[in-house]
């Protein structure tokens, strides 16, 4: 399922040109435009859904899949260490509907989070 209106579906398709790090069977991951460390890669699903929880909840072999890419993204570039993020809701700063996963790594990264 797509939505021809989604910028991140048209990344997985190739119609927008993004810096691709990793495809998998149910995802695809690629360089966020505005990286906020050394590492900042946002895994996202093939198939268009909103947010996480949709994602979760629409096919759980999606959402650990996600979880696995993180993981490969990271270790591929060094990093032990890595924070995900999925903002979900405009009140959590999420800006892009299709559910995406921040891998982000390679800088001390405090907590809470801002
Ligand atoms: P969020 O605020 O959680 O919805 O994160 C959306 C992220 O998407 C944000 O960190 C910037 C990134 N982003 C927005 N537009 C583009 C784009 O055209 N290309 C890439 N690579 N990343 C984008």
């Amino acid at each position: 399922m797509t939505d021809p209106d989604c910028l991140f579906c048209k990344i997985v398709a190739g119609d927008i040109p993004a810096e691709i790090v990793h495809t998998g069977e149910r995802t695809v991951a690629f360089r966020d435009i505005n990286p906020q460390a050394p590492l900042h890669v946002l895994v996202v699903p093939r198939d268009h859904e909103p947010n996480a929880a949709a994602t979760a909840a629409a096919d759980a072999s999606t959402f650990a899949e996600i979880a696995t890419t993180a993981r490969a993204v990271a270790g591929a570039e060094g990093y032990d260490d890595y924070r995900l993020v999925f903002n979900t809701g405009a009140g959590a700063q999420q800006t892009v509907f299709h559910t995406h996963c921040h891998v982000i790594a390679g800088r001390d990264l405090t907590w809470p989070p801002g």
